[in-house]
């Protein structure tokens, strides 16, 4: 009776029970529900492979704020806190922390439309909101020693997401969220822009209570010290933040590297892709490798997969059964690619109508139409590329919002996948044979 009153009863470890258990918050940094219901992200497959390691069950739990978080590695009633932690000095003194296994900047982000605060004392007198118990208090906490007219709140949240949410629309005017976050969520929130940085990039690490057993730490020593070596864990940080970061510019040292140990591998798929779709084995490819770099595993923060990154919805449409089969992956995108360029008006003339396809494979064909009739109401050429890619960028701005059929799309992406592609075909008809 006593120790029902004093709160939840600990758990025994996994090496006793088999099982472990962690906590997690659920954003796309770190934990989400893909469309075809898997969990996946970052923190989940490291700690999926962890588990797999040692021979013990999974059991992630995501919690709705950092507040809950460290009340259950505090309680007793998780083995393993694995969400996207910095390591802070008070984090060391009270519990374990475990390797590090990637690196965060703390960044300041406000709305980009005004001028960006540049320096800490333009923070004066702004609406500043944080994830209480977060790292970032920490942060403030020492830019305030030298800047002491520095204010904020903090809010009880699981993560950036929802703070960001509210610069975005007016209701506060900067947060402050780590860089791997702000990778994702820039593509969401497109009026936002990192104001500055606040201090140095800080490791990432797992937390557990203070009293761990030595042996559980030592396994999550060599665990991340194996998953190091083996060159996986540059591979996981590549798959769920890497190819984002690098959207903006084309890979073109990349693909060149990769043409020789990867592309060779998978040739014979897009030439079989060719025969059935007539479309160039050189263009799919190119395409694949600004979806995917050739990686039939992989996997985004929105849920698209495999070589070429289509949403379970599209797959599910083109007959698409398992999206990481690489041939079932090419086939597949080559088939989607073809199907937008058919339903394009027939007066669209060629190249302009393939990139117009690579907007709609990106974004959907509703957006892309949203943006053609944009473009012919602010007087240029809806059949023309050169002008539909101008427009695609607004297609995120809230001043058009009101313009859209459709609401609110990614273009600037679009936009940029489009052109990439360009370019890597470009690249591919230079080195590589027609078929
Ligand atoms: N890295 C941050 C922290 O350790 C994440 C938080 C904002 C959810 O506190």
């Amino acid at each position: 009776l006593l120790l029902a009153a004093c709160g939840p009863k600990p758990i025994e470890g996994p090496e006793q029970t088999g099982i472990l258990v962690v906590v997690t918050r659920s954003s796309p940094s770190t934990y989400y529900i893909s469309p075809s219901g898997q969990p996946t992200g970052f923190e989940y497959d490291l700690v999926s492979r962890f588990a797999e390691a040692n021979g013990w069950r999974l059991r992630v739990e995501a919690v709705a704020s950092l507040d809950e978080l460290f009340e259950r590695i505090d309680n007793g009633t998780a083995h393993v806190a694995a969400a996207g932690l910095t390591a802070t000095p008070a984090r060391d003194l009270k519990y374990t922390l475990g390797p590090k296994y990637a690196e965060v900047t703390e960044q300041i982000i406000c709305r980009s439309e005004k001028d960006l605060p540049k320096r800490p004392k333009d923070l004066a007198g702004k609406r500043i909101e944080v994830v209480a118990n977060s790292s970032h208090v920490d942060a403030l906490w020492w830019l305030r020693l030298r800047h002491p007219s520095l204010k904020w709140s903090e809010v009880s949240a699981n993560g950036e997401d929802e703070l960001l949410e509210r610069v975005q629309s007016g209701l506060s005017d900067c947060t402050v969220a780590d860089s791997t976050a702000f990778t994702i969520a820039r593509h969401f929130y497109p009026d936002l822009g990192v104001a500055m940085e606040l201090g140095k990039p800080r490791p990432l690490v797992w937390l557990m209570p203070k009293n761990t057993p030595l042996a559980l730490s030592k396994k999550l020593e060599e665990f991340f010290a194996a998953l190091k070596k083996s060159g996986e864990l540059k591979q996981l940080q590549e798959r769920y933040f890497g190819h984002i970061q690098r959207l903006e510019e084309a890979d073109v040292r990349g693909i060149l590297e990769r043409r020789t140990s990867l592309l060779v591998r998978y040739r014979p798929l897009f030439q079989q892709a060719q025969m059935e779709t007539g479309l160039d084995w050189r263009f799919l490819a190119a395409l694949a490798y600004q979806e995917s770099h050739w990686d039939p595993n992989a996997t985004s923060p929105t849920g698209v997969r495999g070589m070429m990154m289509l949403t379970g919805e599209t797959a599910d449409r083109l007959g698409v059964k398992n999206r990481l089969d690489p041939l079932e992956s090419i086939l597949g995108g080559a088939r989607y690619v073809l199907t937008l360029k058919e339903g394009l008006p027939v007066r669209i003339p060629e190249p302009d109508r393939t990139w117009m396809a690579l907007a709609a494979y990106n974004m959907g064909m509703a957006h892309l139409e949203d943006a053609r009739r944009l473009t012919a109401s602010l007087g240029k050429n809806p059949d023309a590329w050169k002008d539909v890619k101008d427009v695609l960028p607004l297609l995120a701005q809230s001043a058009y919002q009101d313009k859209l059929k459709f609401g609110f799309a990614r273009g600037g992406e679009a936009r940029y996948l489009a052109e990439n592609v360009r370019i890597y075909y470009d690249i591919l008809l230079k080195y590589e044979p027609a078929y």
